[in-house]
């Protein structure tokens, strides 16, 4: 008897978890506009959502609770990824969400040592190029490429990485035919090392006045086509910004709306997204203001993509591992760009 009381208890206790992670899984109110999340069963981070022959596809990084690959919190240590994933999905509130598992993996990248950070995807001639970034064996940040003959891969790395690359989260953006990659992360994604595109040390850790950087690709999508120039990110009285509240620290995206250019990103210490826009891909961009504030746990990071006539932000945060920083959980809500230009500011708290 006893022993049939427990394992009732047991098949309830198994009810009742299998319960709650269907209702996490579909747990979005399709009538609603809150935020889903859309991948529960793993920790996905930094989505870069991309519209690939009319579906939706997501590459985000892939987190892990590892011993962690440096020693401080400063070096993004923790930050101790080893594969990329990819996810489609054909509608983004109510769809099921494909996982098309494993696509690149640490091992298979020769030059690459660790931290496999915030990746991106862009399209060319029949070739999909995947942009990522990677610790070399002189424990420096490089941006390597991928290339897969489909959107859910496999990408196959190129040998070496882009020479010239340095830092970290590429986004790469297609503006009238030609390709420019947006990159760059002070503190653990190590920009502070850089003068113009100079190493010049391993100390220092500036907080402001470190610009993040663009460069056009080549036409072959495998090297830069010139030096990586920095982005000028003013004020409204053309000053560079200079508070940790709006300066840039990581998390680089571009998004072209009505003919302007939308430069978005984190300011990494203070937790927020935010926006300046630009007449061209170079910029210089001035300053908007917030697009989300702050997420639970330390990152912040997201892309901005329209699909079917619906602007959507993707992004994460560490509400569904408790707020560990480092096991974050990828997620969408909508986003609207109002009649002025300016995007309505989203919760993060949501
Ligand atoms: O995922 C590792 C790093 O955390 C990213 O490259 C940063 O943007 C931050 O989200």
């Amino acid at each position: 008897m006893k022993n049939i009381s427990l394992l009732i208890l047991i098949i309830l206790i198994i009810i009742t978890i299998s319960c709650a992670q269907t209702k996490l899984t579909n747990s979005h109110d399709v009538s609603s506009s809150a935020p889903r999340y859309l991948f529960p069963s793993d920790y996905m981070a930094d989505p870069a959502a991309r519209v690939f022959n009319g579906k939706l596809y997501i590459y985000p990084s892939h987190d892990r609770n590892s011993a962690g690959y440096g020693s401080s919190l400063l070096d993004g240590g923790a930050y101790d990824m080893v594969d990329y994933y990819v996810f489609s999905l054909d509608d983004v509130f109510s769809g099921e969400v494909t996982n098309h598992g494993v696509v690149l993996a640490l091992s298979d990248i020769p030059w690459a040592r660790g931290q496999l950070w915030d990746n991106d995807v862009a399209y060319k001639n029949g070739k999909y190029y995947m942009y990522f970034p990677a610790k070399d064996h002189n424990n420096l940040f490089r941006i390597g490429v991928a290339i897969a003959d489909r959107p859910e891969g496999p990408f196959i790395p190129q040998p070496e990485p882009i020479i010239g690359s340095y830092s970290i989260d590429p986004c790469v953006f297609e503006d009238e035919g030609n390709f420019y990659m947006y990159f760059g992360g002070i503190w653990g994604g190590q920009l502070q090392f850089y003068e113009g595109n100079t190493f010049v040390s391993r100390s220092g850790r500036s907080n402001s006045g470190i610009s993040p950087r663009v460069v056009k690709l080549r036409d072959d999508m495998l090297q830069f086509a010139e030096s990586p120039r920095e982005i000028s990110l003013i004020d409204k009285n053309g000053r560079v910004l200079a508070s940790n509240n709006s300066r840039f620290f990581e998390a680089a995206w571009m998004h072209k709306y009505n003919d302007k250019y939308y430069f978005s990103y984190s300011t990494g210490d203070t937790h927020n997204i935010c926006y300046a826009t630009g007449d061209n891909p170079y910029g210089p961009f001035t300053y908007q203001g917030l697009i989300l504030t702050p997420v639970i746990g330390w990152t912040s990071h997201h892309s901005i993509v329209e699909f079917k006539e619906q602007w959507y932000l993707f992004y994460h945060d560490s509400r569904p591992s408790g707020g560990t920083d480092h096991l974050r959980s990828m997620k969408v809500t909508k986003l609207t760009h109002l009649p002025d230009g300016t995007i309505e500011r989203i919760n993060g708290q949501q």
